[in-house]
C-alpha cells in the first residue's frame, strides 16, 4: 500500500498525507504500536478533507481524527517536507527487512519476526532455508508482480475480461468492481469483484456458477493460481463464497495498442517486450439479497467500514458484509448473543439512510 491512492495531486496537502501514509504503513509493518497506523490514516483522511494546507500544529490539533504527536508530525512536514522519524525508521535495517518480508504475499508480521530471529536476511535465506505455505511460494516467486499496483486501466480491462467470461456461462449474472477501484483510485493492489444474480437469497445458488467461471478462466490461462483462503474472523466468515487468486491480463486486452500498452500498463521492461504480469484477484459471491451491505463492505475503505460498523451498533443495530440488523442482543463485553432482526441487506443507500447518515459516493469513502 502507501502512496497517494487516488489522492488527487492538487489536493493541498498531498505531500502531508503521502508521509503520513508512509508513516501508517510502516507502523503497519512493524506489528506493534498498531494504534499509530490507525491514527496516520485517520489524520491522513482528516487533512484529505481540508480545502486548505494545515501548515502548523495549532492548525492541525483542532481537526477532528488529529491528534497532539501527530499535529506535531503535520508541522514538521509540512515545514521540511518530511518526518525525521519516518527516514529513522526507513534507515533501520532490520525495519527495511521486516518490509521485504512482509511483502510477500501470506507472509504477516509474526512470520517475518520469526525469520528475522532464525538469522534470515535476504529472500534468498527465504527461498532456500525457509519452510514456505503454498501461499508464500507463490509470493515470493511473483513478488515483483504482486508488489506493484494494478494501474486503473488494466484493471478495468480485467473486470471486463471476468464479465465477458462470466456472462458467458450465466446470462444472468451481474458484476461491479469493488475496492478501492470503486473508490475511484488511479491504481489498486488486486481487484475485487462482486458477483450476483437477480432473485438470489443465498451463496450457495451461486456456487456452481462460481466453479464454472474459475474453470473457464482458468483452463483459457486467465486464472494463473488459485490461493488458499486464509482464517477469517468468525463474524466475517464467508463460507466459500469469497474465492482468491492470481490472474494475467491477455496481451492483446491490455490498454493502448499492443505491446506497447503492455510495457506502459506494467511499467517494467524498457525494451517494450510483453511478459505476463501476475495480478491479484477475488471474487466474491453475494447473493442479491445482501447486495447493498455487501457493496458497502467491498467497497472500503477499511477505516470508513469501521466507522460504519461503530455508528450501527451505537444505535444498537449490526452491520456487517450481509445487512444492516436492529434489535441485536448483547451480553457482557459488548457480546452479541443474537443477530436480530435483518433492516436492510439489498440496497446500498438505504442502509444508508437507516443508521442516518447522507449518502457518500464511493469515491468520497476513503475513511
Ligand atoms: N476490508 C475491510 N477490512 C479489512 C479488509 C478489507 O473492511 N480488514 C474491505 C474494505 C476494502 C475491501 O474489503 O476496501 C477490499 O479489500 P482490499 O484489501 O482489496 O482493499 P482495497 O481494495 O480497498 O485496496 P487495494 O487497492 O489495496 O486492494
Ligand atoms: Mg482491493
Ligand atoms: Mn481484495
Amino acid at each position: 500500500k502507501g502512496g497517494l491512492q487516488g489522492v488527487a495531486s492538487q489536493n493541498p496537502n498531498a505531500g502531508t498525507i503521502d508521509v503520513l501514509l508512509q508513516l501508517a504503513d510502516q507502523y503497519a509493518n512493524m506489528g506493534s504500536e498498531p494504534w499509530r497506523t490507525t491514527a496516520y490514516r485517520k489524520a491522513a483522511g482528516a487533512l484529505k478533507r481540508q480545502p486548505v494546507k494545515v501548515n502548523t500544529y495549532a492548525e492541525a490539533i483542532v481537526l477532528d481524527d488529529i491528534g497532539e504527536s501527530t499535529a506535531q508530525k503535520i508541522e514538521e512536514i509540512a515545514k521540511t517536507g518530511r518526518a525525521r522519524k519516518l527516514l529513522d525508521l526507513q534507515s533501520d535495517p532490520i525495519i527495511q527487512l521486516r518490509e521485504a518480508f512482509t511483502k510477500i504475499y501470506g507472509v504477516g508480521p509474526g512470520q517475518a519476526e520469526r525469520w528475522i530471529a532464525q538469522g534470515y536476511r535476504t529472500l534468498d535465506d527465504i527461498r532456500e532455508k525457509a519452510q514456505l505455505t503454498t501461499n508464500q511460494k507463490i509470493g515470493l516467486d511473483h513478488y515483483d508482480d504482486l508488489n506493484t499496483r494494478i494501474p486503473r486501466r488494466e484493471a478495468e480491462a480485467l473486470g471486463a475480461h471476468v464479465t465477458r467470461a462470466a456472462r458467458e456461462v450465466n446470462r444472468d449474472v451481474q458484476l461491479v468492481i469493488g475496492g478501492s477501484y470503486r473508490r475511484g483510485a488511479d491504481s489498486s493492489g488486486d481487484i475485487d469483484i462482486l458477483i450476483t444474480r437477480q432473485g438470489t437469497s443465498s451463496t450457495g445458488q451461486l456456487i456452481d456458477f462460481l466453479d464454472e467461471l474459475v474453470a473457464k478462466l482458468t483452463n483459457e490461462g486467465f486464472l494463473t493460481a488459485a490461493l488458499a483462503a486464509h482464517r477469517r474472523s468468525h463474524a466475517d466468515d464467508t463460507n466459500g463464497s469469497k474465492w482468491q487468486g492470481c490472474c494475467v491480463l491477455p496481451q492483446d486486452e491490455y490498454p493502448g495498442d499492443g505491446c506497447e500498452g503492455a510495457a506502459t500498463a506494467s511499467n517494467n521492461d524498457d525494451n517494450h517486450e510483453w511478459r505476463p504480469v501476475w495480478r491479484r484477484i477475488d471474487l466474491l459471491l453475494v447473493p442479491e439479497s445482501q447486495l447493498g451491505a455487501a457493496l458497502i463492505y467491498f467497497t472500503g475503505n477499511d477505516i470508513f467500514n469501521r466507522s460504519m460498523r461503530l455508528l450501527a451498533q451505537k444505535k444498537g443495530m449490526r452491520l456487517n458484509q450481509r445487512g444492516l440488523y436492529k434489535d441485536v442482543l448483547r451480553g457482557r463485553g459488548n457480546v452479541k448473543i443474537t443477530e436480530g432482526e435483518l433492516v436492510e441487506g439489498e440496497d446500498e443507500r438505504k442502509i444508508f439512510r437507516h443508521l442516518g447518515v447522507h449518502w457518500r459516493e464511493p469515491h468520497e469513502r476513503w475513511c
